[in-house]
């Protein structure tokens, strides 16, 4: 299958791989950083071992796609932030039309991964339903069957791309079939006809509310969660998995169980617990003092606040800023959202005192579950599925320009207990 993305992703393949040879060559002798032992017991933070070129972000400033802060790109689509992460150029209208016109017809996803989630258990986890989804659907894998038929591996990235389009385009109809069978809403419904736009779709198949700014929401927070350069737990996972030539189901797959973590992903259901939590206690929004000694108490039992700190940031996450903004714009001034509010004045003090996160600002997920709940999505179990279809996004466009760059296996070296005795 050729299409416009393929074409032009063929118009810079080779400069592209050209570039990674001739930069390893080089620039091959130049030390980026040693490694200390701190660093290699410390979840590797801070060592710069991996190449993204999808996203980057910065501890002062956060997000950049393709080189553009993210807040300013918060009115565009996924299919806009696909074509962007996966080309690194804004796409042209009729780009865009190609694209959502491949992305439609996968928004009906096969009645056998609808068996699949049915045959689940009823108190399965929406993330475990979600990893489970994807990977009955490997066996559709056009890159898979390349490399079967014994396709030359440099020419394997074209079907990587196919793949892609069919994953991202299927997560909307999988995260909405897991929402209604999960959560007993009811028949799956089917896609829009005559609208091939991926988060309307979404938003429809969800069938959650058809409040406009609820479609708006959906768009939003699919942007915005969809990449955040290579070095997180989800896009490391995938990276790794398809490094070993795994296809896009598998490493998609496997990243969705590292976002199921609720040091990442889970961080977002974590974080709504805790506000719900919050209010009950409180029967409404608390007080300063309630609020801080209630944190309090979570830091002294040896709990996170969850929705603050980040491995890389140092500053409040502009997807934080972006989300309370929409809360902002829409007028969402619900007890949650007061509550969201109320932490983001106190909290930072709170952790600044307590001395141990090194970052006492909001991530992404501080604010977007009391968005969801406001539409009337309140179960927030089901809010890291909402994470994952749009953290795959990201995951394909870096498997694809990471397949075209033809990157080799990963497989850095472990050292025993013992032979860092002996250093
Ligand atoms: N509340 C309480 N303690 C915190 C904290 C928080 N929000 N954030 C960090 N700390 C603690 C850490 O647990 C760590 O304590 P120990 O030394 O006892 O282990 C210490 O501060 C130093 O941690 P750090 O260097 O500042 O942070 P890390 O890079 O190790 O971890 C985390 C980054 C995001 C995992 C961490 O800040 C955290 O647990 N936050 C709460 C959970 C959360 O919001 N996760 C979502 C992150 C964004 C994301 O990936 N979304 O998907």
């Amino acid at each position: 299958m050729s299409t416009i993305l393929h074409e032009t992703l063929n118009a810079t393949a080779d400069a592209l791989k050209a570039r990674k040879v001739a930069l390893a060559k080089e620039k091959g002798d130049k030390v980026l950083s040693s490694v200390a032992v701190e660093q290699v017991f410390g979840g590797m933070r801070g060592v710069p071992a991996l190449v993204c070129d999808t996203s980057s972000v910065s501890a002062d400033e956060g997000l950049r796609i393709r080189n553009i802060p993210i807040l300013e790109l918060t009115d565009i689509t996924p299919e806009e932030t696909f074509w962007l992460l996966v080309t690194g150029k804004r796409a042209t209208a009729e780009e865009l039309e190609a694209l959502r016109a491949a992305f439609a017809k996968h928004y009906a996803i096969p009645q056998y991964v609808v068996d699949t989630l049915r045959a689940m258990p009823a108190d399965a986890h929406p993330m475990a339903m979600l990893g489970a989804a994807i990977l009955s659907m490997e066996k559709e894998s056009e890159y898979r069957a390349a490399y079967d038929r014994g396709a030359a591996k440099d020419t394997l990235w074209n079907y990587a791309i196919n793949d892609a389009v069919r994953l991202i385009a299927s997560m909307p109809g999988i995260a909405a079939a897991i929402y209604r069978i999960r959560f007993g809403k009811g028949d799956i419904i089917a896609p829009l006809q005559g609208d091939n736009d991926l988060s309307n779709n979404f938003a429809h198949m969800l069938g959650v509310s058809n409040d406009p700014a609820w479609k708006e929401l959906v768009r939003l927070y699919l942007v915005l969660h969809s990449d955040h350069e290579g070095g997180n737990v989800s896009a490391m996972t995938s990276y790794v998995v398809s490094s070993a030539l795994s296809d896009a189901y598998y490493s998609v797959s496997a990243a969705m169980c590292g976002l199921a973590g609720p040091l990442h992903g889970l961080a977002n259901q974590e974080c709504l617990r805790f506000i719900i939590d919050v209010r009950e206690q409180f029967g409404g929004v608390p007080t300063d003092e309630q609020l801080k000694e209630y944190a309090w108490n979570r830091l002294n039992n040896g709990q996170v606040i969850p929705g603050y700190g980040h491995a890389v940031l140092r500053v409040t996450d502009p997807r934080f800023t972006a989300f309370y903004e929409f809360a902002e714009k829409h007028n969402i001034m619900d007890d949650n959202v007061r509550i969201v509010q109320k932490i983001f004045n106190l909290i930072p003090d709170v952790l600044r005192e307590h001395g141990k996160a090194k970052n006492p600002w909001p991530n992404v997920d501080a604010a977007s579950g009391s968005l969801l709940y406001a539409y009337g999505m309140k179960e927030f179990d089901f809010y890291t599925v909402m994470f994952g279809v749009s953290r795959a996004i990201g995951l394909c466009a870096q498997m694809v320009v990471n397949r075209m760059m033809a990157m080799p296996i990963v497989r850095p070296k472990s050292l025993t207990l013992d032979e860092i005795s002996a250093l």
